[in-house]
């Protein structure tokens, strides 16, 4: 039986939402984020980053979503969900995969470290850090760009 080590609000979700679709069985370990939105420590024990989503599979544990949607995929799948391996679908597919974690990812994580910065820093000097500007000029035009890349009628928040 697969254990999925399920944080809430995380990317997690992505697992849970294959497991489903391709209708394997699975158990949900639950673990609940602190006040500072950080994993609890029992996470530690299941891998060295402590991170979340992470699987337990028999014997194995994997940790890092991506790497555990293709090894689901590749066990459990019966050939649904196979990427292509030749033609304009293996370099669609190519593409996209690192595209989401290279280029996109990381944008949307500055977006949202920039959110929280002001909201942890002390109410007196709040203004300062957010002088920098540096969501308004350079994070929101990049994300901009992005939503109108990869699908037309998604707004940028
Ligand atoms: N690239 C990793 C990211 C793992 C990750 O950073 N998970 C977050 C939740 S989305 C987490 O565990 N955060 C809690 C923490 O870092 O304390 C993946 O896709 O699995």
């Amino acid at each position: 039986m697969i254990t999925v080590h399920h944080l809430n609000n995380s990317r997690s979700q992505r697992i849970l939402w294959l497991l489903e679709e391709l209708e394997v069985p699975y158990q949900v370990k639950q673990y609940k984020r602190a006040a500072d939105f950080r994993a609890p420590k029992e996470l530690l024990e299941v891998s060295p980053l402590g991170k979340s989503p992470a699987i337990t599979d028999d014997s194995i544990t994997l940790a890092e979503s991506g790497a555990i949607i293709e090894y689901l995929i590749s066990k459990y799948g019966s050939g649904k969900f196979q990427a292509p391996t030749s033609g304009p679908g293996y370099l669609h597919n190519l593409y996209f995969l690192h595209y989401a974690e290279g280029s996109l990812m990381p944008l949307w994580v500055q977006r949202v470290t920039y959110d929280v910065i002001p909201q942890k820093t002390p109410l007196l000097i709040r203004p300062i850090a957010k002088l920098t500007n540096l969501k308004k000029h350079i994070l929101q035009p990049e994300l901009k760009k992005h939503f109108a890349f990869v699908g037309p009628g998604h707004a940028c928040v």
